[in-house]
């Protein structure tokens, strides 16, 4: 069954990560880009998500951006010639090093617009595990995330000012966290599940009340919410867990999920991958369904300790082939007869 509806907030709530990768992640795994094998509870039960290898790209890239506040998009009077538009702050593009603040980038002052800030609607949830920011040299700034979840504003990244690099007085815009390497990322402490970005500029002393941003970077995935099917054709899904055989679960497809876009081979039901796959059209709506075949015992083995007339909710989750984790579940009733 749908466990959330799309496009509106995911009930999806980041809780953990599983014990094995635990010291993993105390040593920064994410720079190694490696497994992040992380727990999700979903509104409806706890899901389980398989992060494979890094599907992670610039989730901001060409996404609409709001200037909440006045902002100025030229040189002015004073500096004639540059012209600049909110659109530069997520086109992918980082100006020169030492670039003038107001070099063809927005910029704003406290002093005229206090409290501005610059929007990133993301245009969908997203989880967000790493940051980069190209912004004037000596302010700090401050990166908030909207988490769907709850409805709230919350710190990103409290980007750092960068006003002496190395002891050197650099000037105009720099990239953070390493104005000397604009691929290197800011890498979170945890994965965020975001589903807008929110940027603003210090107060002084931790700035000169003039701020300028030329370009915000997020590096995530997209969470798209997949409508599964324990036992296609059945409300209750009875399982026997003496039983041998097989679990079928099916992925249904619809106008908006082309299901031969699942990389069949990353689902994950509890833990557990498929033995095999197919594509049929289980509930004859005319879209095609993925349909898996998962080892009842397997998935037995994953439930652990489980009693006679238990409902579970099972989370599963697969990888489409543009880089988005379609996340889902369905109940299974426990047999357990002695
Ligand atoms: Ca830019
Ligand atoms: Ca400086
Ligand atoms: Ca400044
Ligand atoms: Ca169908």
């Amino acid at each position: 069954m749908l466990a959330f509806s799309y496009p509106v907030a995911y009930p999806v709530v980041l809780v953990g990560f599983r014990t094995a990768d635990r010291s993993a992640l105390a040593s920064n795994w994410f720079k190694r880009y490696r497994i992040t094998q992380m727990k999700i509870t979903c509104m409806l039960g706890v899901a389980t998500l398989v992060l494979a290898t890094s599907h992670a790209s610039n989730v901001t890239l060409n996404k609409p951006v709001t200037l909440n506040g006045s902002f100025f998009t030229s040189g002015g009077t004073y500096y004639p010639g540059y012209t600049s538009s909110a659109a530069t702050v997520t086109d992918g593009l980082f100006v020169p090093a030492g670039t003038v603040w107001y070099g063809g980038t927005i910029w704003w002052t406290e002093g005229d617009s206090p409290g501005a800030t610059v929007e990133i609607d993301l245009q969908g949830t997203f989880t967000i595990e790493s940051l980069v920011v190209q912004a004037d040299d000596n302010d700090a700034y401050l990166l908030e995330y909207y988490d769907p979840q709850d409805g709230l504003w919350k710190t990103a990244w409290d980007v750092p000012n960068a006003d002496f690099v190395n002891g050197v007085n650099v000037f105009g815009m720099q990239t953070r966290p390493n104005p000397q390497d604009e691929t290197e990322q800011y890498i979170l402490p945890a994965p965020i599940i975001a589903s807008a970005l929110r940027f603003s500029g210090k107060v002084p002393p931790q700035s000169d009340g003039a701020f300028s941003v030329s370009e915000i970077q997020a590096y995530g995935y997209e969470l798209i919410a997949g409508d599964v099917d324990i036992k296609p054709g059945s409300d209750v899904n009875p399982l026997n867990v003496k039983a041998k055989g097989v679990l079928p679960v099916a992925v249904l497809g619809s106008d908006t999920l082309d299901v031969t876009s699942i990389d069949a081979s990353s689902a994950l039901l509890s833990d557990v991958s498929p033995l095999r796959w197919a594509y049929e059209d289980v509930n004859e709506d005319g879209f095609d369904d993925l349909t898996l075949k998962f080892s009842n015992q397997e998935v037995v083995t994953a439930l652990g300790p489980v009693a006679d007339g238990d409902l579970i909710d099972l989370p599963f989750s697969a990888w489409l082939e543009d880089g988005s984790l379609l996340l889902g579940s369905d109940k299974i009733w426990v047999i357990s007869k002695q």
